[in-house]
């Protein structure tokens, strides 16, 4: 089946939906896909929304396997002000020949699918006698992942802020890598300037451009912090004020008018026009959060780059406080009653391991979000771990070394095209063991795969690892 009827047929059963449904209760359930660059999200949205139109390849979402989901369809997004989730396009360029993984996303975009579905037990028989089929509707939002990085911003002054980002300059500008020498430039920076004389206009777009310079590079080295999101994609801010600022060492006042004072005004900008609107319009409505958790990756990168990555993702989720309102939901009051009670910590790219070493990848998840969970625990959310893979872009194999059958994946690799099986071993299961000297990396090392060449067929969407599970988690209760 091609394609495009996919997407017609949906388009058409959509219409004949929103009559059928015109008025109908409706309740919506917000599912927050959380991660960092690169962490998976896009891909994770494309196939779960592929899987839930065509279900045959989801026994592991209860409602589906008990036959009691009658239909998914792509409804309108509730909010007219974001871009749709270009959906079809995504799956096209995967069902492509040859096929493509996502670009990296540039904005923001939301998706709405609605599902039928008949309520389970008692009461869900005699609410079925009265008014019929139950309707979901989940809504799912793609943003890039360094957007995310601002919600740590939200709670720090500047003053904070600077500390921290100048703290960790000073560490990362010890070695011998691109991002030290840019670290180092921009510390030379810091030296030469004086914060305290009136603003000039030249120093400032000089500081921002050598703390964005070492952003990108630190990025490149595969670390996860890197605030402010929008100094590595500006999009339509491009030489702003509310992008022209940089860290500054700390002075116990800052005279109207100074550089520091600009700084700071600036910074503060930065997080009312950009920061607070994306996270009160999209964020502090979550009901259901999965955290996509590229933790394969950030091993194979090094002990520096992941305990970096935890800590990014430990300030991002200590924001959302699952299990209680959030913080924006604190500050609204009761008009704001909505809370995360459901976490679903996710390890990505599962496909890139054999099966055998995921329960070390969930252990090394859990270990390293391990605040997070006991935090989002204590409060009353229920928490998951899933190591899982949006599409599999490997088949399980057995490699002979020195007469020992070892499991591995075998794929084609994203670099060379080339067909090849891996022994990836089993990663590595707390930070504290990726640390240890016994752990050997030679035997587990990150590979990108190329996409799978997949048959479009009927009933069935791209082949995954547990989306099913984690779907079934995440929304099941409300099935
Ligand atoms: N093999 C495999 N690779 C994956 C999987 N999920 C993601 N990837 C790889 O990770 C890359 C990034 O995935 P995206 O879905 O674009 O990540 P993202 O979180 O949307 O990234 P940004 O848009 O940059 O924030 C892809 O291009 C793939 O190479 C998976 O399930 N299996
Ligand atoms: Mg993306």
């Amino acid at each position: 089946m091609a394609i495009s009827e996919w997407a017609d047929g949906a388009a058409r059963m959509m219409e004949r939906w929103s009559t059928q449904a015109a008025g109908m209760l409706q309740p919506s359930l917000r599912l927050g896909v959380t991660g960092l660059s690169r962490a998976g999200k896009t891909l994770f949205i494309t196939s779960l929304v592929a899987n839930l139109l065509r279900r045959g390849r989801m026994p592991g979402l209860k409602a589906e396997a008990e036959g009691r989901i009658l239909a998914a369809m792509l409804t309108p997004q509730p909010d007219f002000d974001a871009p749709r989730f270009d959906f079809e396009r995504h799956l096209s360029d995967l069902y492509g020949s040859p096929p493509t993984w996502p670009e990296s996303t540039r904005q923001i975009a939301q998706l709405r699918v609605s599902l039928r579905y008949q309520s389970s037990g008692m009461m869900g028989r005699l609410a079925r006698e009265v008014v019929g089929d139950s309707y979901l509707n989940l809504d799912i939002i793609d943003y890039p992942g360094e957007w995310l990085l601002d919600l740590a911003l939200m709670e720090k002054d500047f003053a904070s802020w600077s500390n921290e980002a100048l703290t960790a300059a000073k560490a990362r500008a010890q070695g011998e890598g691109a991002e030290a020498v840019a670290g180092r430039a921009f510390l030379n920076w810091v030296a030469g300037t004086d914060f305290a004389a009136p603003l000039d206009e030249a120093a400032a777009q000089q500081g921002a451009a050598l703390y964005a310079e070492f952003l990108r590079a630190m990025r490149q080295a595969g670390f996860s912090r890197l605030a402010p999101g929008r100094f590595l994609l500006p999009g339509d801010l491009e030489g702003a004020p509310a992008l022209t600022f940089a860290p500054a060492p700390p002075e116990r006042t800052a005279r109207r008018g100074s550089l520091r004072a600009t700084l700071a005004q600036r910074y503060e900008a930065y997080k009312a026009l950009v920061v607070r609107p994306f996270f009160t319009t999209h964020f502090a409505k979550l009901d259901r959060q999965i955290v996509l958790v590229d933790a394969l990756g950030a091993a194979g990168a090094g002990p520096a780059q992941t305990e970096d990555m935890a800590l990014a993702l430990r300030d991002i989720m200590s924001a959302f406080r699952p299990g209680e309102r959030s913080w924006l939901g604190a500050l609204l009051g009761p008009l704001w009653p909505r809370r995360i009670d459901r976490v679903l910590l996710a390890a990505s790219k599962a496909d890139h391991i054999h099966h055998s070493a995921h329960p070390a990848l969930m252990e090394l998840i859990n270990s390293l979000l391990a605040e997070t969970v006991d935090r989002a625990a204590y409060r009353g959310a229920a928490v998951n771990a899933l190591a899982i893979a949006s599409v599999r872009a490997t088949v399980e194999d057995e490699i002979r070394h020195n007469g020992e059958l070892l499991p591995a994946v075998r794929g084609r690799l994203a670099e060379s095209g080339e067909d090849a099986a891996l022994f990836a071993g089993s990663p590595p299961r707390s930070l504290a063991a990726l640390k240890s000297e016994d752990w050997s990396r030679d035997c587990f090392q990150s590979v990108a795969f190329a996409p799978p060449i997949l048959e479009a067929r009927e009933g069935e969407g791209p082949p995954h690892i547990r989306i099913d599970k984690a779907l079934d988690f995440l929304v099941g209760d409300r099935l």
